[in-house]
């Protein structure tokens, strides 16, 4: 190959991987090449184009570039841009809370509620408050599941209701009196002005009411739900991206299993 664009050796390039101090990658190792969107409520002009750039180097962006800008509407611009960010974080001290169960598959869920529950058990499950978002509670009780995982309402040992979406607190929880429910599945999808912090801190709040949060296992999931914020707000689980229903069956049955005191001695 030929001296010149093709010379550039591995030496060159900044190989060097410290997860103490991780920055975003783009073209060569700690360049920090960052991709962000923004709107502004700017009028589409030069102007609006420097208050973007200026915004990026105030948000720790060196070499800030907008690539690509266009009027919303009147007094409002979307801008895309490139920076380089002088920030870092230290991986190794990073430490996030999760869900401590062990996923199984759905044969071996069924065959540990008839071992160790001896009888089927009940998750009524909703899309609460406002919240139209069908798809996530569908994907985890759904009979045909999501993405090669069977939904719950395919489990042999489990009833599973799946309410559907903008299901009231009120009816969501008479719904699981009558059906005497050993759990609670909430999804929630839109977080804009904390709407689901609202709608999840409520539930827990009329659970505790009707004396009935200690007799379910209450768990809550979406897009933007952690375990961490689960638990902050009295829930026993939170599940987030990429969960599926192995993975709260799983919790669900060995929690139930614990506080019947039937749960197996652990192996490991
Ligand atoms: C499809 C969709 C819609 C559809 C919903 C159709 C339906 N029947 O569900 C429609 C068009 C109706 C819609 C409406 C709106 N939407 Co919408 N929508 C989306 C979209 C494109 C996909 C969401 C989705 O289906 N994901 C796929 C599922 C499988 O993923 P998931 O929900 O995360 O679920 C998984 C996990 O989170 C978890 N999980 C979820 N729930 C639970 C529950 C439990 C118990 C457990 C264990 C696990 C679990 O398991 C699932 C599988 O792994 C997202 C953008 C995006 N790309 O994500 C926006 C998005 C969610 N919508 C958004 C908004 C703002 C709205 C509207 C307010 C828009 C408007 N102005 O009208 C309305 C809201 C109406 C309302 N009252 O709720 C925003 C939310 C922003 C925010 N932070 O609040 C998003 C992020 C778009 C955006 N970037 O702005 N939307």
């Amino acid at each position: 190959m030929s001296a010149g664009l093709y010379s550039m050796e591995a030496k060159d390039f900044d190989t060097n991987l410290d997860l103490t101090k991780v920055k975003p990658y783009g073209d060569t190792m700690n360049d920090g090449k960052t991709q962000l969107s923004f709107t502004l409520p700017v009028p589409c002009n030069d102007e609006g184009i420097e208050a973007a750039k200026q915004l990026l180097k105030k948000m720790g962006f060196e070499n800030p570039l907008v690539v690509y800008y266009k009027e919303l509407t009147e007094g409002f611009t979307f801008f895309n841009c490139y920076g380089s960010t002088i920030h870092t974080v230290d991986y190794t001290s990073i430490h996030v809370p999760k869900v401590e169960s062990h996923t199984m598959d759905m044969p071996t869920t069924d065959q540990y509620i008839k071992d160790y529950i001896g009888r089927k058990i009940v998750i009524v499950g909703a899309s609460t408050g406002t919240d139209a978002h069908t798809v996530g509670i569908d994907a985890i009780m759904n009979m045909k599941g999501y993405a090669g995982h069977y939904g719950l309402e395919r489990y042999e040992m489990i009833e599973a209701l799946n309410m559907g979406s903008q299901v009231p607190n009120e009816e969501f929880i008479a719904k699981a009196i009558e059906l005497n429910a050993d759990a609670l599945l909430v999804s929630q999808t839109v977080t804009q002005k904390d709407v689901h912090i609202k709608n999840l801190t409520e539930l827990v709040e009329m659970l505790e009411a009707e004396g009935l949060r200690d007799k379910v296992i209450l768990c809550c999931g979406g897009a933007r739900i952690t375990h961490e914020l689960a638990k902050e707000l009295g829930y026993d689980a939170g599940f987030g991206m990429n969960t599926y229903a192995d993975d709260v069956a799983s919790f669900i049955v060995e929690e139930m299993a614990k506080r019947m005191g039937t749960a197996p001695a652990k192996t490991e």
